[in-house]
């Protein structure tokens, strides 16, 4: 286990090494049989297991909106799958039950909740963002839950250009339909289609996103919470990526607003490190709408003539049955390091963020994309050969091949890890995340010089 932690995450070590699917096939003895191997075997299939997985949590891994080895919530983890619990009852789950709703509470005070409300930790942003579209239209049509599609009219989403694709998906799974998610470059555009009613159709939520997956751009949540409450609009706010800057009395100011939300997803996997996954939903509502909406009753669970107080059992909130004790990777960690050692390691990857832009604007042969709200920094690197070109469609056609072809070196060679992206109408460009406490401005300096190097023609 030493040997693991220390290989995906000392500094001297590769971030990967790279191997093709074919040659992977070949390396690795995948083949399942009807008898078992012995130990000295399995061994070497989890040193194989080890050696050739990307190392994400390794200080130069740069390419997700999730990175670096949180030590204490690794030690919650190790405990969590030893113990096996499941949270949907409080009978086989006691701890992680109280732990979970003591969390939650904490992250709604963070959102300025004063008096409370619900949540559940779940399986991811994408599914948040779900139990938002499923929750803001159970609180519209409450009887959709029994008859289906036929008890409500056609029903529209509104959100902004930027936000994660999982709203699409959560209207095409529950039956809203992608066409029905109204997309709009700024949402204040809102009123506007709000006010003319779109064709027969009804708006039911709006979805702002604080931290946008590519740019890390926010929404301004206080002038869409207004448009929600004069439109009795259901607010949901995706704050996956932005939610830790809640954490942060410098940059908090980037969710101003965000108390004003009926509900909010917020990944303490992602910026604030708690190990995967580590994903809550916050409602605002103090009526069980979350049990209402999702409740099934299973006698088999929920008895409610049980010897103590049901209301403890919390898996008749949560559309999945079995569900880990998430909560506890990200307790753990909080109850070591406190709030304030939370709060510097926002701010400490903000202003990492901000230098690298300034290095990028600085150097030759970079170009800063737009300036960083958050810990994106987005940048294009112009390879020497095309720097005389003018900047018109040739220079844009053979500036996006740049990209793919340093990603592909950068792999090979397995010093870090960067992704890169087209976006909109921009041709390809990095995408720098940058979320580990221990990134200096030198693993900064690393990166572009990296770039540069790899990205000689
Ligand atoms: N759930 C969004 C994560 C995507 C990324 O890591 O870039």
């Amino acid at each position: 286990m030493e040997d693991v932690v220390k290989k995906a995450t000392d500094v001297t070590e590769k971030v990967c090494e790279w191997r093709s699917p074919e040659q992977l096939k070949e390396l690795l003895d995948l083949e399942l049989t009807d008898g078992g191997e012995s130990e000295s075997k399995i061994l070497q299939h989890c040193r194989d297991a080890i050696r050739y997985s990307i190392k994400t949590t390794h200080p130069r891994f740069f390419n997700q909106l999730y990175a670096g080895m949180e030590p204490y919530s690794m030690v919650a983890s190790f405990i969590t799958e030893a113990l096996k619990p499941s949270l949907y009852t409080y009978e086989v789950a006691p701890v992680f039950t109280l732990i979970e709703d003591a969390v939650l509470r904490k992250m709604m005070e963070m959102i300025g909740w004063e008096e409370g409300g619900d949540g559940i930790f779940n399986a991811g942003g994408s599914m948040s963002n779900m139990y938002a579209v499923n929750l803001a239209r159970y609180h519209h049509y409450p009887h959709i839950k029994e008859l289906g599609l036929s008890a409500a009219p056609r029903l529209v989403i509104f959100t902004s250009r930027e936000c994660h694709y999982s709203i699409s998906k959560a209207a095409a799974l529950l039956g809203v339909g992608t066409k029905n998610v109204y997309v709009e470059k700024f949402l204040g555009c809102v009123c506007a289609c709000v006010s003319v009613c779109v064709q027969g159709a009804v708006p039911f939520m709006v979805n702002a996103t604080a931290g946008t997956t590519v740019l890390g751009a926010f929404d301004p949540i206080e002038e869409i919470a207004d448009i929600c409450e004069k439109y009795n609009l259901w607010l949901h706010v995706d704050a996956c990526w932005g939610g830790a800057a809640l954490m942060s009395q410098k940059h908090k100011h980037l969710l101003k607003g965000i108390h004003r939300a009926n509900s909010v997803a917020w990944n303490p996997h992602k910026m604030l490190m708690a190990c995967l996954q580590c994903s809550a939903f916050l409602v605002r509502d103090k009526t069980h709408l979350l049990q209402r909406c999702h409740s099934a009753q299973a006698s088999y669970l929920f008895q409610q003539d049980k010897f103590y107080d049901v209301s403890y059992d919390t898996g008749d909130k949560s559309v999945q049955c079995s569900r880990k004790p998430d909560a506890f990777k990200f307790w753990l960690m909080w109850k070591a390091l406190g709030t304030r050692e939370l709060e510097q390691r926002v701010d400490r990857a903000l202003a990492m963020a901000r230098y690298l832009a300034q290095e990028v604007e600085k150097r030759e042969g970079f170009r800063l994309l737009m300036d960083p709200e958050y810990a994106n920094v987005c940048f294009w690197y112009i390879p020497p050969s095309l720097r005389n070109l003018s900047d018109g469609p040739e220079f844009w056609k053979k500036l996006h091949t740049v990209a793919p072809v340093i990603k592909e070196r950068m792999m090979k060679k397995g010093s870090m890890m960067v992704g890169y992206q087209p976006h909109g109408d921009k041709a390809n460009f990095f995408r720098m995340i940058i979320i580990s406490p221990q990134v200096s401005k030198q693993d900064m300096d690393f990166v572009l010089d990296e770039i540069h190097n790899l990205g000689k023609d």
